[in-house]
């Protein structure tokens, strides 16, 4: 009997964060090329750096990673909290780093070493419950004949947009791909994943190709997003995406600790631990995976500060891991200010980043708690009944609550329980159910998202929704947003305008004049991006925030806001995060 209730993707749900791990030859020059320091990622040095692979090949015999030691890199990741490891079994520069008896460019045959590293890491995954899988460049391989991005054919104009003869690059996935995946498939036993990567001239036939292949040798195996042209088992945002709002179906994000994916000796550009748990709370409240990458050295250690951070997130997970492991997203449909919120069955997860502070006027003053209740929060749009309300970090003792048809209203004592994140359950009944509309939050503030606007789009309007939560291309005057909100406090609001970028680390243009109209009133201005948003999720596409002017408001009730063009600056358009308005 086949069973209909089995699901492939039911252990990748579950799991919600990985480890990446990019390793190859190309930590041998870690960054550096005949003395030169190289810029960009450290395994696209054979490509930046213009090496020929008669250079480049030799690399290979200076590989000896005799520090290397599978159960040390495996035991790190299972403290972390990681469920499963992705390693590049092999990258753009078409080294193998495992033993490929088809083609013998590979850690066995062509290192000093001579050892297959993916057996032992297979093995030690297996000991600690992890999912074993592999990345591999099925598009560019700048080692192989035929390949996109192969060395000889892209010396002078560059990779971007090299689109190899399509005989050729058929051959090569005859010839190498599938010989490669075969082996990998049948070498390491069980694999949870292949994440393909950099699909650009591969047809839909030969993706669709490739992922049967892969099903045809282990038919649980998933295949990631990036195998081209939406055909994966789950979909694959960009590298070190972090969408504004949530995203439907099943998605992961890929991201680095600090610059590079794979090992360069002068990057410490090292993210923050309190970084790395708002990435991993934020991309876990809107349903997508956390893949969070390190780059080991040639004589194969994973850096200690990238060690030293996994721990770190690994002590969090350890009380908190019941808030990331399984959790449906967000139920409301945008993000809060003080944090982000899971849910799993009954129970809602509320992960505060900033810990509310002492309130005057305390709802629960009769405490035998040490310090008292020092600290409130609202919580506004929860019809379930709430039974219990506790941290996640001290089940055994209840926190004292009011609910008031949908106003929850939690005392907290005054010392967070964690000084980065900190998690509050509430328990309830029946099944989840809240508000989904847009409504003032308990602080006062109102966030219009760009996601929830609805777009009414002059003729030839370019304006769409972007992958990343953002209404981008928006060149035209004859389009506007419109959103509906519910008001519950009359006043005086500063509009604030959210600019993402339509530029890689860069602003994005600004000057465009913005009129927002919301009920009666109006107000109209030029928007100059001068504050930059300071947030983990703005380190690789900046977030501007600018400001329009202010409006009063007068009655409660629901109101419809429009944002118009009055006039666009720049080619690109405009690219929109959310409005804000805030009580002045
Ligand atoms: O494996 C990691 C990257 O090497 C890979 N995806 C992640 C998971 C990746 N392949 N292509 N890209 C990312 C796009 C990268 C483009 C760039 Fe460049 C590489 C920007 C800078 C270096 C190509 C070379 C464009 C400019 C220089």
């Amino acid at each position: 009997m086949p069973d209909h209730n089995h699901d492939p993707l039911a252990w990748w749900r579950e799991a919600r964060f990985g480890l990446f791990i990019h390793w190859g030859i190309y930590s041998v020059p870690a960054g550096f090329w005949k003395g030169q320091p190289i810029p960009s990622l450290g395994e696209w040095i054979m490509h930046n750096a213009k090496i020929p692979l008669e250079e480049y090949a030799p690399l290979a015999q200076q590989f000896n990673p005799a520090k290397f030691n599978a159960e040390e890199w495996v035991s790190v990741a299972a403290k972390a909290g990681m469920k499963y490891l992705v390693i590049t079994a092999k990258h753009h520069d078409g080294f193998a780093m495992f033993h490929s008896p088809s083609n013998p460019y590979n850690i066995v045959d062509a290192t000093p070493y001579g050892h297959d590293v993916m057996k032992d890491l297979a093995e030690a995954c297996a000991r600690h419950g992890l999912r074993m899988c592999f990345y591999y460049s099925q598009d560019q391989d700048w080692a192989a004949e035929g390949a996109s991005g192969h060395w000889e054919e892209v010396q002078d104009k560059g990779w971007h947009g090299h689109k190899p003869d399509p005989e050729r690059f058929a051959a090569y996935l005859e010839s190498k791909v599938k010989p490669q995946l075969r082996e990998l498939l049948t070498q390491y036993g069980p694999i949870g994943l292949i994440w393909f990567d950099t699909p650009v001239a591969i047809t839909k036939e030969q993706s669709q190709m490739l992922k049967e292949y892969v099903h045809s040798l282990q038919p649980d195996c998933l295949v990631s997003g990036r195998v081209g042209h939406e055909l994966g088992d789950y979909g694959s945002l960009g590298d070190n995406m972090i969408p504004a709002g949530p995203v439907v179906g099943d998605w992961e994000t890929p991201a680095t600790l600090n610059d590079t994916w794979g090992f360069k000796s002068d990057d410490h550009n090292w993210k923050s631990v309190q970084d790395l748990l708002i990435l991993l709370v934020d991309l876990t409240s809107k349903g997508v995976n956390y893949l969070l990458n390190v780059g080991p050295t040639s004589e194969g250690l994973i850096p200690q500060p990238s060690i030293d951070l996994l721990l770190a997130i690994g002590r969090w997970m350890d009380v908190n891991s019941e808030a990331i492991y399984g959790t449906q997203p967000n139920p409301w449909p945008f993000e809060f200010r003080w944090g982000r919120v899971t849910a799993k069955q009954n129970k809602l997860f509320l992960l505060f980043y900033e810990w509310p502070a002492m309130v005057l006027g305390r709802v629960h003053e009769d405490s035998n708690r040490p310090g008292g209740w020092a600290g409130q929060h609202e919580l506004l749009g929860l019809r379930n009944r709430v039974k219990r309300a506790y941290l996640l970090a001290d089940p055994e003792n209840a926190l004292p609550f009011i609910q008031d048809g949908d106003r929850v209203t939690i005392s907290l004592p005054g010392v967070a329980p964690d000084p980065l994140v900190s998690v509050v359950v509430l328990d309830f009944e029946d099944a989840l159910d809240v508000d989904t509309s847009i409504y003032q939050q308990a602080d006062g503030t109102v966030t219009l998202p760009g996601y929830l606007a609805e777009m009414l789009k002059g003729p030839d309007s370019g304006m769409a929704l972007s992958r990343n939560g953002m209404v981008s291309g928006w060149k035209d005057t004859a389009s506007k947003l419109q959103w509906q909100f519910k008001l519950l406090t009359p006043g005086t609001f500063t509009v604030k305008v959210v600019l993402g970028s339509p530029y890689h680390r860069r602003p994005p243009d600004g000057g465009h004049v913005l009129r927002l109209t919301a009920g009666e009133a109006t107000v109209s201005g030029a928007v100059t991006c001068d504050e930059q948003v300071q947030s983990p999720r703005a380190q690789y596409f900046p977030e501007y925030a600018g400001t329009l002017g202010q409006i009063t408001l007068d009655a409660p009730g629901t109101i419809t806001v429009a944002l118009e063009a009055e006039q666009i600056a720049g080619e690109a358009g405009i690219t929109l995060a959310a409005v804000q308005l805030v009580p002045a």
